[in-house]
């Protein structure tokens, strides 16, 4: 059945902006929403929803008459625990909530490569890999991918949740070189998440087709994801910058700088 209105929360973020206009179109309304200002509604087929993912009425009330969602809201860096508890943990927890009693029944969930972040890069892996998060956001991003398995599981909502690489204009370093998105294929993979039947709940990692990629996708095929794009282009540019010492966490890990961050607050 076609969508009626699906809901695209942390509009006001990078990649928000960019959904809010690439998806118009994929149904009758589209639903914006964020905790920061997003202007007016840009034509009659837009409603605009201010709203704190912490806050569990609001989230109820964003969701309701909603038949699909796909969730970028929230901390997207890492930051200290309390502030990802409010934002991503409970936050996840609201909507999934919400989804359930207003009967979403398919949800495209903004996961990140930080899930597996303390892998080597020298390391190639699935979407059945153990997961290693490199810190509280990353952990948030697990919570948020193990929340969309049970609700699966529990009330058959599905999800598929993208472990999206590096989504910028333009890869910014010699790491995002092997995790860069470009905005296009972001936007074929969310369609492709919003629409695939069946995905039950389906991993899958968002990145170009990028010349050494960390990233087998096998295990997420039927949402039959084939990225046009690749951050080859860049390459003469970014390996023009100077090179990171082979010991800095940027060069060692996938997750790059985020695996040593923190800690924060009074330790
Ligand atoms: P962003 O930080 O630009 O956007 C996130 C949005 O969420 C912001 O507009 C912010 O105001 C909103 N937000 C934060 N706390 C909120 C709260 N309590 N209630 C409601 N809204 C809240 O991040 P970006 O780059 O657009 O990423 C979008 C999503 O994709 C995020 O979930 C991020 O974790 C995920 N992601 C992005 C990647 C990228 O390369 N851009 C890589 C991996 C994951
Ligand atoms: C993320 O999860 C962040 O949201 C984004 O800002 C980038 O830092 C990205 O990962 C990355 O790993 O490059």
């Amino acid at each position: 059945t076609p969508l009626q209105r699906l809901l695209l929360t942390g509009a006001a973020g990078g990649l928000g902006q960019v959904l809010r206009q690439r998806l118009r179109g994929l149904a009758p309304v589209l639903r914006v929403s964020d905790i920061a200002g997003m202007g007016a509604p840009r034509d009659a087929q837009e409603e605009v929803v201010p709203c704190d993912l912490a806050d569990k009425q609001a989230v109820d009330a964003m969701v309701a008459g909603c038949d699909a969602i796909v969730h970028l809201g929230g901390v997207s860096v890492e930051r200290p625990f309390e502030e990802v508890l409010e934002a991503n943990i409970k936050g996840i927890f609201h909507l999934y909530e919400a989804a359930r009693r207003h009967g979403v029944k398919r949800i495209v969930f903004a996961s990140s490569n930080h899930v597996i972040g303390f892998y080597q890069q020298s390391e190639k892996i699935d979407a059945h890999a153990r997961r290693r998060p490199d810190g509280y956001y990353g952990l948030s991003k697990s919570f948020g991918e193990d929340m969309a398995s049970f609700y699966f599981d529990r009330y058959g909502i599905e999800t598929v949740s993208i472990r999206i690489g590096s989504s910028f204009p333009a890869p910014k370093d010699r790491r995002m070189m092997h995790s860069w998105l470009s905005y296009d294929d972001l936007v074929q993979l969310v369609e492709k998440s919003l629409f695939t039947p069946n995905v039950g709940h389906t991993v899958v990692y968002g990145a170009s087709a990028n010349r050494d990629l960390w990233w087998d996708n096998h295990a997420a095929a039927h949402l039959g994801f084939v990225p046009k794009d690749s951050s080859e282009p860049w390459r003469a540019q970014v390996e023009a910058q100077p090179a990171p010492a082979a010991n800095d966490p940027v060069a060692v890990y996938q997750g790059g700088a985020f695996t040593a961050q923190g800690p924060f607050g009074d330790a």
